[in-house]
């Protein structure tokens, strides 16, 4: 069962190894030494340890936000802060994958220049835990040891007005283990800007990370011709959550109902939000890079969630590489078009291959 998987990553190893095209001399002179993101799998203890720890930093220091958001108390905080503020204009809209690169970029970022970090921001390629229910709950992200982001809650019964329901959630107290079991999550639920100390929560679905994380559903997605469609595979639609995808799958497969990650708003208070953004991340330069000259620029969908073709309503028009998009204190305001290269003026970073069977889409 391995072997097949295992001649897939070396071909893809032996693409890589062929000569690249020369480099656009705008890219070389602003992007020398991307930071290079990989698989989490594939880190060792060390880079792990190092990547939980400028996590930790994050929550640590300060936060520069506290007049806008009254309850950041930290750096990490802050991102959270963004996201909860901004949550209903950027999901289920053209400018929802451009949106989250350029803000875990920020992050990644700020872990480098202010807590030291020296690696890229890990991803978690989750098709190599989706295959069976057994090996999502076996995932390495969830090791409950101090290299690892600690697994699901206990269970709780009582689940009031989710958003949305769940179907084969398993758990939404709160965490046990890893590295991140005393962490405090301060903002939400939902739109709440207001101090609100409480654990991290968990609540997996393995039914939904089998259902919607699956190599063939990342398959169809990469295998769509524009970015409209890819971004509506990647999504899903809104109309509920059997019209989900990856996108959706990934916070509710880990946050059910009642688990941090699957707050719209808060999610970003939990660590693995910005391993599942960053995947997404990765799976969209996939998509670029398989015609680099024709979907580098390639941008769509609707200004406004609920719009065509994501939701029923009529589009009131889509995105444009013009279009500006505020990330308040984190970050200056950027265009889409500043977003769509990884390695060009605004953005410098680049990914590692992901090991095994995702090599084979
Ligand atoms: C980062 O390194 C600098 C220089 O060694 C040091 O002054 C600073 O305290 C470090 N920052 C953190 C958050 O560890
Ligand atoms: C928006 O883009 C989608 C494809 O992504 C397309 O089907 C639709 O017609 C566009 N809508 C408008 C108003 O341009
Ligand atoms: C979209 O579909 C839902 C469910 O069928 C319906 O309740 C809603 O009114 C529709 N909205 C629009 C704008 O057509
Ligand atoms: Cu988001």
């Amino acid at each position: 069962m391995k072997l097949i998987p295992f001649v897939c990553s070396l071909l893809f190893t032996a693409a890589f190894a062929l000569p690249a095209p020369s480099p656009d001399p705008q890219d070389t002179k602003t992007c020398t030494s991307p930071p290079l993101r990989k698989e989490w799998r594939t880190l060792s203890d060390e880079e792990k340890l190092n990547y939980i720890t400028a996590v930790k930093c994050m929550q640590k220091l300060p936060a520069i936000s506290t007049g806008a958001v009254p309850g950041a108390v930290s750096r990490y905080d802050d991102f959270v802060g963004v996201h909860v503020r901004d949550a209903n204009t950027i999901h289920f809209v053209g400018h929802t994958l451009p949106w989250h690169r350029y803000f875990v970029a920020k992050f990644e970022e700020a872990m480098i220049n202010e807590c030291n970090y020296t690696g890229g921001q890990p991803y978690w390629d989750f098709t190599l835990d989706s295959a069976k229910e057994e090996d999502f709950l076996a995932s390495p992200i969830f090791d409950p040891g101090p290299l690892g982001f600690g697994g699901n809650g206990p269970w709780i019964a009582e689940s009031i007005d989710p958003f949305p329901p769940a179907p084969g959630r398993t758990g939404g107290g709160c965490v046990q283990d890893g590295a991140f079991k005393d962490s405090v999550v301060r903002l939400g639920p939902r739109e709440n800007i207001q101090l609100n100390e409480r654990c991290l929560t968990r609540d997996f679905s393995p039914w939904i990370a089998t259902t919607f994380l699956s190599a063939q559903l990342v398959k169809d997605t990469l295998d769509q011709t524009t970015f409209g469609w890819f971004d509506v595979k990647a999504q899903g639609k809104i109309q509920n959550v059997y019209t989900y995808r990856y996108h959706g799958g990934g916070h509710l497969a880990i946050g059910g109902e009642l688990g941090t990650l699957a707050d719209v708003w808060s999610s970003a208070g939990d660590p693995l939000f910005y391993l599942h953004h960053t995947n997404m991340d990765r799976l969209w330069w996939e998509w670029q890079k398989k015609d680099l000259p024709a979907r580098l620029y390639d941008i769509s969908n609707p200004i406004y969630p609920f719009d065509f073709p994501y939701g029923n309503a009529t589009s009131r028009g889509n995105v444009t590489l013009e279009f500006e998009m505020p990330f308040h204190e984190v970050a200056k305001t950027v265009t889409i078009g500043d977003t769509m290269d990884i390695m060009g003026e605004t953005l410098c970073y680049d990914y590692a291959p992901s090991p095994e069977k995702s090599n084979c889409y």
